[in-house]
């Protein structure tokens, strides 16, 4: 009784004090509500987005005539392989078969394998990881002044390795006219010779392009040869 007439007075008297509690006491559920509605198609559509990922990958696996060796590999190994390392592989897989590049596809075979072979995404993409190194002969087996081969192709991040083999001393200089331009001759030239069988010089080579080279001492017999960097 005395709460009413305290309300109506309130009323009365114009105060907006008493009013809008309630109108407060009900807007405010409803603030919340709408809070809440807007957190879950959140996180609905997190949770749908990530299965259709998923989907997605099982999809691609089952389209992909590739996928079916990936998927035997990655069963044999040991650490469950996650989805975007089943992705990068099923498209490192599938750049094998499309790319006519040989250094595109040495690469992206190279990462396939690895990730099959349980390596993470970090260690397959880091530069150098499918780098190779190719060795030639300075000399053939039986002394004839000439390199073995006279003729190879790498990829850029590539190492060649120059063996001593027979009918030394020998070494590698590059010719100046005949290397992409931008590059040192110096930096990639020997400034001493190798005398010793078994001595070996190694570069790596990350221009693309063609070099050629010749053996200082044997420049006049005819001692030269060409690598190409693609
Ligand atoms: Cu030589």
């Amino acid at each position: 009784m005395i709460f009413k007439a305290c309300v109506l007075v309130g009323l009365l008297s114009g105060q907006v004090t008493a009013a809008p509690a309630p109108v407060e006491g009900g807007e405010t559920p409803v603030e919340k509500q709408e809070e809440r509605r807007e957190l879950f198609p959140l996180f609905a559509v997190g949770a749908k987005h990530a299965k259709a990922h998923e989907r997605g990958a099982s999809a691609r696996a089952a389209t992909s005539p590739t996928m079916s060796i990936g998927d035997r590999m990655a069963s044999n190994t040991k650490g469950p392989i996650n989805a975007l390392e089943k992705l990068a592989m099923n498209d490192n897989l599938n750049t094998v078969v499309s790319s006519d590049n040989m250094c595109t596809r040495r690469h992206a075979m190279a990462r396939a394998a690895g990730l099959a072979a349980g390596l993470v995404l970090s260690t397959v993409n880091a530069p150098g990881f499918a780098a190779e190194t190719k060795t030639v002969k300075m000399g053939s087996d039986n002394g004839q002044l000439v390199f073995v081969p006279d003729e190879i192709k790498i990829c850029k991040g590539d190492t060649v390795t120059w063996v001593n083999n027979k009918g030394g001393p020998h070494n590698v200089v590059f010719d100046e006219e005949g290397i992409p331009s931008g590059v040192s001759q110096e930096s990639i030239s020997m400034d001493d010779q190798l005398g010793e069988e078994g001595e070996t010089f190694s570069k790596k080579f990350d221009v693309a392009g063609e070099y050629k080279y010749y053996c200082e001492p044997h420049r006049g017999a005819g001692m030269n040869a060409v690598l190409n960097v693609a």
